[in-house]
């Protein structure tokens, strides 16, 4: 090597060496990352995956730290996504119906029997619409990175059985997020009530409310059973999906190669969150409803008929929220369901 090249090669070296020490000056000690629920969820199990690969492909550069229970706005799930784009909370996997009060569209989701099966829930976050999707929230300032589950929510209470919308007369539901939730269950003859996780759990043991609405995978996490949710109806009504996300500055003050590991690993780990979501559900037999009932839980499956008296109960909602959250967004999710493969 010649005496030019190696001052080149040293200069190199000292650049980068400098270079490094300089951006990791510029990074936190800890990135903050909020869910609602903890690591015995898929949900929070989606979390921790993403918090392990993120620290193995950075070398521990980025070093992301779980706060669940959104812990970090009181316990309060709909002000989350106001918290990530404040820089309150520096990274979240959220649901879609925890920021629809801020982002309408996320509404989508959350129309009544708008997606009947879990390739309607694909058609819709691995095409065009979850496009569209990221680009809204993109623009409302924060930085969108993958899809995940928390997924399709089952109807429970501690009153009796519900086979038709009639046995839901004047039941006092727990319901989260949005109005339009409020209206479903309204449309329903039920009586919803407006509340957070947090709160919900302690309210269904005394009784204040009868019933609510959640995946089965967290009936059985949060043992649902135990605080008199012992009846079970599988209508599938609506389903959340869960968005990874940073916040924007965050997000600038990383290199673009430590940008591209994050979004890298959030891929990767959604895909693996949502086969975690769907175990014992989406396989024939499903053995995940077979262990609910084995603890002594009843669960009611709708024949197709008794499945379309909710639906038809509750058009009048779909039509108006439609108009809510953009007809032109709804049609194009309509149209990507009716094409699945
Ligand atoms: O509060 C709920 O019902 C939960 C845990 O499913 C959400 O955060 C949407």
């Amino acid at each position: 090597m010649q005496r030019r090249q190696l001052f080149i090669a040293l200069a190199t070296a000292a650049g980068l060496a400098f270079g490094g020490a300089t951006q990791a000056q510029n990074y936190k000690p800890e990135y903050k990352v909020s869910t609602v629920v903890g690591t015995a969820f898929p949900w929070g199990k989606g979390a921790e995956i993403w918090i392990d690969l993120v620290r193995q492909r950075t070398n521990g550069r980025i070093n992301m730290k779980l706060y669940p229970g959104v812990s970090l706005v009181q316990g309060d799930q709909t002000r989350e996504f106001t918290a990530i784009r404040q820089g309150i909370i520096d990274m979240a996997i959220g649901s879609t119906i925890n920021w629809s009060p801020q982002v309408k569209e996320l509404n989508l989701f959350s129309l009544p029997f708008l997606m009947p099966d879990y390739r309607a829930i694909d058609a819709l976050t691995q095409g065009a619409v979850g496009k569209d999707l990221f680009g809204i929230l993109d623009k409302q300032g924060v930085v969108p990175l993958a899809w995940g589950e928390n997924g399709f929510r089952e109807l429970t209470n501690s009153k009796r059985e519900v086979r038709r919308p009639d046995d839901l007369k004047g039941m006092k539901i727990r319901v989260v997020g949005s109005p339009l939730f409020l209206a479903t269950f309204q449309a329903l003859g039920a009586n919803p009530t407006q509340m957070s996780w947090a709160d919900a759990q302690p309210a269904f043991a005394s009784g204040a409310v009868d019933g609510q609405e959640n995946p089965m995978s967290i009936f059985t996490a949060a043992k649902l059973h135990t605080v008199g949710q012992k009846n079970v109806t599988m209508w599938g009504y609506v389903a959340d999906p869960l968005v990874f996300v940073v916040n924007r500055e965050v997000w600038n003050s990383w290199t673009p190669a430590d940008r591209e590991i994050v979004r890298q690993a959030a891929i990767d780990a959604g895909k693996q969150q949502i086969a975690i979501a769907r175990k014992g559900l989406d396989e024939p037999g499903q053995p995940l409803v077979k262990e609910i009932e084995g603890m002594g839980v009843k669960v009611t499956r709708l024949s197709p008929a008794e499945r379309n008296e909710f639906v038809t109960a509750t058009r009048r909602v779909y039509a108006q929220w439609k108009g809510q959250i953009g007809p032109e967004l709804v049609s194009k999710a309509e149209a990507a369901i009716a094409a699945r493969k």
